[in-house]
């Protein structure tokens, strides 16, 4: 196992005005994931938690109710020693850990794959050269062969270097931090729908915190819209989620009163999975300067991304979902929280 290799700045006294001037200097930012099989409860608590109280029947509805747990394969962060799970919110369900960067920043995920089949991690935004592109094909046109890191086999271990440059922040109407997906990529969509994905979040430059988030809001979620197909078709093994979650199993999206809350979501999966997330209690606000926009519905479909900002400023526990009609039939919804 390598070492983690994040360098410490030396100490240099400066004077504060110069100090104030300089720019945030670049890191390397190390990540250690692994791809592992198990299984992934999309409910949980058996339980409708959205429609569900002392009057109201609680369950998930056929064919649904008790056919929620399946057969999974995920990315799970670890600490540097490979050993210690790294903690990861409760909201982010099924999805890999959020890898983050501030354009200027290098990423070097020490990918080791514990699973049983073959696997890789193709980033979405970040630059990188073949070997480091994580998808697995053979270019007929320049005859190349697929890079060192498009297929990593069982027990093998494999370190991608992807580098957060220009092109990979926001662009200039666009707000401080933007997301992106990551993925494996040998069999794309079989792979996706196993669980092996999640998010890249990557801040514009002199905008980000030293963890890498934004320094212009207090808290980012990232919830991503993805019919999770576990049974060849069938309708019981059609999973209608959020981060991995039916009927109100994704919990956790509590925010306090007057907080700058931005939400980043994602879709994924196929021509049946275009989602609407719609927000109740509050409107949110894309992009900004001139192309800033008020909205309370995004558009998704699968691969792509919104970022959207919302004033905190309304409590209560209001409902979240997909606008789709047969999509909300199906569960595909949840609740926040604004904390008094
Ligand atoms: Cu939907």
């Amino acid at each position: 196992m390598k070492a983690n290799k994040i360098r410490k700045c030396p100490v240099v006294l400066l004077p504060l005005a110069m100090m104030v001037a300089m720019p945030a200097m670049a890191q390397t930012r190390h990540y250690y994931i692994a791809a592992e099989d198990s299984t992934w409860d999309f409910a949980p608590s058996g339980k409708n938690l959205v429609h569900c109280s002392d009057t109201v029947p609680c369950d998930i509805p056929e064919p649904w109710t008790d056919s929620h747990s399946f057969p999974v394969t995920r990315f799970i962060q670890y600490e540097a020693d490979f050993k210690t799970p790294a903690p990861q919110p409760d909201w982010l369900g099924i999805m890999g850990p959020i890898i983050r960067a501030e354009v200027g920043d290098t990423v070097i995920v020490h990918f080791c794959n514990r699973a049983e089949g073959s696997y890789g991690m193709h980033p979405h935004g970040f630059r990188y050269t073949k070997d480091n592109e994580g998808a697995h094909f053979f270019g007929a046109n320049s005859g190349s062969a697929p890079g060192a890191g498009a297929e990593v086999m069982p027990g093998q271990c494999f370190d991608y270097t992807w580098i957060a440059d220009q092109d990979s922040g926001p662009a200039s109407g666009e707000l401080s931090s933007k997301v992106w997906w990551y993925h494996s990529h040998i069999d794309e969509p079989a792979e996706t729908n196993k669980g092996l994905l999640g998010p890249i979040i990557i801040t514009r430059k002199g905008q980000a915190r030293r963890d890498g988030s934004p320094k212009d809001v207090d808290q980012e979620f990232v919830t991503a819209f993805f019919i999770f197909d576990k049974l060849g078709g069938e309708e019981k093994g059609l999973m209608h989620s959020i981060n991995g979650y039916i009927f109100g199993n994704l919990k956790g999206l509590v925010m306090g009163n007057g907080e700058k809350v931005r939400w980043h979501v994602l879709g994924m999966g196929n021509e049946v999975d275009l989602h609407t997330p719609h927000w109740h209690g509050k409107t949110l606000k894309t992009g900004r300067g001139h192309a800033e926009q008020r909205v309370d519905v995004v558009q998704l479909l699968p691969g792509s991304t919104v970022s959207a900002d919302m004033k905190a400023d309304n409590p209560g526990e209001w409902l979240y979902h997909c606008h789709v009609a047969d999509h909300i039939d199906a569960g595909m919804f949840t609740t926040y929280q604004i904390e008094n």
